[in-house]
C-alpha cells in the first residue's frame, strides 16, 4: 500500500513512521510512504502557503493554490486515491475505519497547521475527515502518524505469526488481559499461579476472564457493544463476583483498622 503525506513538517511524519514494525514494513516494501511539502509548490519568493482568515480573527488559514498544486502532483504520481483530511472536525478514528483503509491500495493524506486549511479545498479535494480524539493538537502530523502506525501494522506480513496469533485473540472488541514474566516472585508481587501451571485450556480462562473483566471495569462502553457467549458470561459473573466480595473484605478491614 502507498501513503502519500502532504506536510509543512515531514521530519515529523518521517520520524514516526520509520521506526519499529512500520518502518521494518517499509524496509520490506509492504508500505510506501512519501511526504510533500506544500511550500514546494508556493508562488512567491517567501514561499508563503498561509494568509490571514477573512472575516478577521486570529490565526492564520493555509491558501488553496500551494495545497492545490502539491495535490495535483501527486495524483499525477501514481493515480487517484482517497483523500483525507486529519482535522479536529473530522469523524472519531476507530479500528474499524483503520482496517477499512487499511484495504488501500493508496492513501493521500493531508495535515493541516495553523487555523486550519482554506474551506474550498476541503469540498473540492477531500473525501473525508479523521479525527484522532477530542484533545487539541497543534497540527494534523502526529495524527497522520497515528494512522499510518496503525494502518502499516495491518499490512500482509507486517507483524510476526506471534503478534498476529496474538492479535487474533484480542481483535474481539475486548481489553487485554494482564501480562507477566520472569522473575516469578519480585518485591513487588508474584506472578498469577495459574500462568505457571502449564494447564493451558485454564490459562486461556484465566486469560479470558480478565480480558472481560477488565473491560468491564475500565470500559463498560466496549462491553456493551460485544456479544458475549455462555462462557464468556459466566467468567464474566466470576470475576464481578470475586471483584465485589474482595472490595467488601478491603473496606471491611478498612473499618478495623481506622
Ligand atoms: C485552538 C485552535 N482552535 C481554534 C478554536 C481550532 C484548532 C485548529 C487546529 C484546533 C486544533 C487544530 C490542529 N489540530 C489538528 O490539525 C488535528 C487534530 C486535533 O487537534 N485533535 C484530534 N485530532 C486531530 S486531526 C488533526
Amino acid at each position: 500500500m502507498r501513503i502519500d503525506v502532504i506536510t509543512l513538517f515531514p521530519d515529523l511524519i518521517e520520524a514516526c513512521a520509520g521506526a519499529g514494525v512500520v518502518g521494518r514494513a517499509r524496509e520490506r516494501g509492504l508500505l510506501e510512504v512519501r511526504t510533500w511539502n506544500p511550500r514546494d509548490f508556493a508562488t512567491d519568493n517567501h514561499r508563503t502557503v498561509d494568509d490571514r482568515p477573512f472575516g478577521g480573527g486570529p490565526g492564520m488559514v493555509m491558501m488553496v493554490g500551494p495545497l492545490r498544486d502539491a495535490l495535483e502532483r501527486v495524483r499525477a504520481a501514481g493515480g487517484p486515491a482517497r483523500t483525507i483530511y486529519l482535522s479536529p472536525q473530522g469523524a472519531r478514528l476507530t479500528q474499524a475505519k483503520v482496517a477499512q483503509l487499511a484495504r488501500g491500495p493508496r492513501l493521500v493524506l493531508l495535515c493541516g497547521r495553523y487555523e486550519g486549511v482554506d474551506e474550498r479545498l476541503l469540498a473540492e479535494a477531500v473525501d473525508e475527515e479523521v479525527s484522532i480524539g477530542d484533545y487539541v493538537l497543534s497540527g494534523g502530523e502526529l495524527a497522520a502518524a497515528v494512522l499510518i502506525d496503525a494502518i502499516g501494522r495491518l499490512q500482509e506480513g507486517a507483524l510476526s505469526d506471534a503478534q498476529s496469533a496474538q492479535q487474533d485473540s484480542f481483535s474481539d472488541g475486548l481489553l487485554d488481559c494482564p501480562h507477566y514474566t520472569r522473575p516469578v516472585r519480585d518485591a513487588w508481587g508474584e506472578v498469577p499461579a495459574v500462568l505457571l501451571s502449564g494447564d493451558h485450556a485454564a490459562i486461556r480462562r484465566w486469560r479470558r476472564k480478565q480480558a472481560l473483566g477488565r473491560t468491564w471495569l475500565r470500559r463498560p462502553d466496549l462491553l456493551a457493544r460485544v456479544e458475549l457467549d455462555a462462557e464468556s458470561r459466566r467468567l464474566l459473573d466470576e470475576f464481578r463476583r470475586e471483584y465485589v466480595t474482595a472490595r467488601d473484605q478491603a473496606e471491611a478491614g478498612k473499618d478495623r483498622t481506622g
